[in-house]
C-alpha cells in the first residue's frame, strides 16, 4: 500500500485488521534485523526520524542519525528499547542517513553492520564492536574496505563461516557499481537485460573486513534464466536476508518499487537462488523490510509499516509475525493487514 493510495486509507480500520501491532510507539523504528543471541531476542533496527528532508527517490527523506537495539525475552513479551548504541557523530568516516543495520556475534564480540553515508555522498558500509549485544557499539575508524551501497545482512553458517549481503538499487546506489566499481555513469540495465543482482562475501575471522572479493548473486525464473530489470514484481531492490530452513538457503527480499518481499531458495549461501514467491505483500509505507528468525523451533518475519505514523512513508514502525513453510518448505504469503 504505497504513497499513492495514502489519502484512501481508513487507518482506524486498518489497524483493526493488521495482524500485529508496532513492537515500539515512544520512538520510530525500521529494518528490523533480529537474531536470538543467548536465548534472547534482540532486534537491531533503523531509528527513524523527521529530518524534514522533502521524498524524493533517492530516499534523502531517511535522514537518520542513530541506532537503538531492542530485547524481548520471548516473543509475547514487552520490547525493551536499550537506548542509543552507536551515532552517526561517532563514526569518523560517515556524515548522515544511518540506514538499515544488522548484527552478529562471535567468540562473545557483538558486531554492528551498518551503511552510512560518507561526507560525498556514496555510501558505504561500517562496523562497529561491542562486548555486549546492546552496545555501545565503537566504530571502526574506516568503513570495511571494498564495502558500497547499503543493507549489510550477516548470516552464520553451521560451520560457523559469516557471510554480508548487501546493495540496494535507487537511493541505494547498487546501480553505480559494476564488478565492485564504481562509475557514475552506470544505470539500470535496461528491461530485457538481467537485473542487477546483491552482492555477498565470507567476512573475515576478526569480522572487521571481507576475506574475499564481493561477488554478485544471480536470482534464476522457474526456466533457469536471471530475473530481468523489467520484472520488478520479482527482482531484486533492497533489504537482503538469509536464513537456512531444512538443509537450503533462503535468499528473501525487497521489490522496492513493487513493495513485495520475496524469496528465492539455494544450496549454498553464495547462489544461486531460484525465486520461489512472496512472503509479504505490501505494507503502509514506500518501504518493505524484514529479517527472518527462528525463536523456540517456530519461524518470524519480523517487519515495519507506516500505519502508527498515518503513512507517513521515513516514519515506520517494527513488527512481528509468526511464519508457515507448506511441508516443501514453500513460505505461505502473508497479508499483513488480513484483507
Ligand atoms: O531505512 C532506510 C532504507 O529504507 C533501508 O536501508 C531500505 O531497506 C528501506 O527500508
Amino acid at each position: 500500500m504505497p504513497e499513492d493510495n495514502i489519502d484512501k486509507i481508513n487507518f482506524e480500520e486498518i489497524s483493526k485488521s493488521a495482524i500485529s501491532k508496532p513492537l515500539v510507539s515512544h520512538i520510530y523504528t525500521a529494518d528490523p534485523s533480529a537474531h536470538v543471541f543467548e536465548n534472547k531476542i534482540y532486534i537491531y533496527p533503523s531509528h527513524d526520524i523527521e529530518a524534514g528532508i522533502p521524498f524524493n527517490d533517492n530516499g534523502d527523506h531517511f535522514g537518520m542519525k542513530d541506532y537503538h537495539v531492542f530485547s524481548m525475552d520471548s516473543i509475547e513479551s514487552e520490547t525493551v528499547d536499550h537506548g542509543v548504541a552507536l551515532h552517526v557523530d561517532d563514526v569518523a568516516w560517515a556524515e548522515k542517513q544511518m540506514w538499515a543495520p544488522d548484527a552478529a556475534c562471535k567468540n562473545g564480540k557483538y558486531y554492528l553492520y551498518f551503511p552510512a553515508k560518507r561526507a560525498d555522498g556514496i555510501f558505504q558500509i561500517g562496523v562497529a564492536v561491542s562486548n555486549s549485544p546492546t552496545g555501545p557499539f565503537e566504530a571502526q575508524k574506516e568503513a570495511i574496505s571494498g564495502s558500497y551501497s547499503i543493507d549489510p545482512a550477516v548470516f552464520e553458517d553451521d560451520n560457523a563461516k559469516h557471510y554480508i549481503y548487501f546493495g540496494g538499487i535507487w537511493g541505494g546506489q547498487l546501480q553505480k557499481y559494476r564488478n565492485n566499481k564504481y562509475d557514475i555513469n552506470n544505470q539500470e540495465p535496461s528491461d530485457t537485460e538481467p537485473a542487477l543482482g546483491p552482492i555477498v562475501a565470507m567476512l573475515s575471522d576478526d569480522m572487521l573486513e571481507f576475506a574475499e572479493i564481493p561477488r554478485e548473486i544471480k536470482i534464476l525464473d522457474e526456466n533457469g534464466e536471471p530475473l530481468k530489470a523489467g520484472d520488478n514484481d520479482r527482482r531484486f531492490f533492497e533489504a537482503s536476508w538469509v536464513h537456512k530452513y531444512n538443509g537450503q538457503y533462503y535468499f528473501s527480499y525487497s521489490t522496492g518499487d513493487t513493495h513485495y518481499i520475496c524469496y528465492a531458495i539455494g544450496d549454498n549461501p553464495y547462489g544461486p537462488f531460484t525465486y520461489q514467491g512472496r512472503i509479504l505483500n505490501p505494507v503502509i509505507g514506500w518501504t518493505s523490510h524484514h529479517s527472518i528468525c527462528k525463536v523456540n523451533d517456530e519461524w518470524y518475519l519480523f517487519y515495519h509499516d507506516s500505519s502508527l505514523s498515518k503513512g507517513v512513508t521515513h516514519l515506520r514502525s517494527i513488527k512481528v509475525t509468526k511464519i508457515d513453510y507448506t511441508d516443501d518448505g514453500k513460505i505461505l504469503t502473508i497479508d499483513p493487514y488480513g484483507l
